[in-house]
């Protein structure tokens, strides 16, 4: 699997402002924010997508999503409300090939996307 930009800021090598970190997820904030808030979750595990996760052992790919939960309490985000976003593939307009949810919030998002 070719290396992203996102493996390289796990592995240290390129800086980004990692807002929270363990041995299952590193969140970090997103270069080009789309609201107030604007996190990304990636897990330590590669994968390029959902598609890919949906493939992996069950209790790491829980304890990922229980990770992305529990960021956003961390932000402060679960009483007014949030979004999770995957983008996947080329419909999903998904860029970097290294799965990373994105965490969206701090205004009113509207419905339905662009
Ligand atoms: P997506 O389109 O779902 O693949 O989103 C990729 C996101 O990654 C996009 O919102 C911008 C963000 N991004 C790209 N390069 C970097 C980077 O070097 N650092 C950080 N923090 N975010 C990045």
């Amino acid at each position: 699997m070719a290396d992203t930009i996102f493996d390289k800021i796990i592995r240290k090598e390129i800086p980004a402002d990692i807002i929270y970190e363990d041995e299952v997820a590193v969140a970090i904030k997103d270069i080009n924010p789309q609201a107030p808030v604007h996190v990304l979750v990636l897990p330590t595990r590669k994968a390029a997508n959902l598609t890919e996760l949906a493939t992996m052992d069950t209790e790491y790919a829980g304890e990922y999503l229980k990770r992305i939960a529990l960021i956003t309490e961390k932000l402060g985000l679960t009483s007014d409300g949030f979004r999770v976003v995957f983008n996947q593939g080329r419909y999903g307009q998904q860029s970097v090939e290294y799965l990373h949810a994105h965490i969206l919030g701090g205004r009113q998002m509207e419905w339905p996307p662009g």
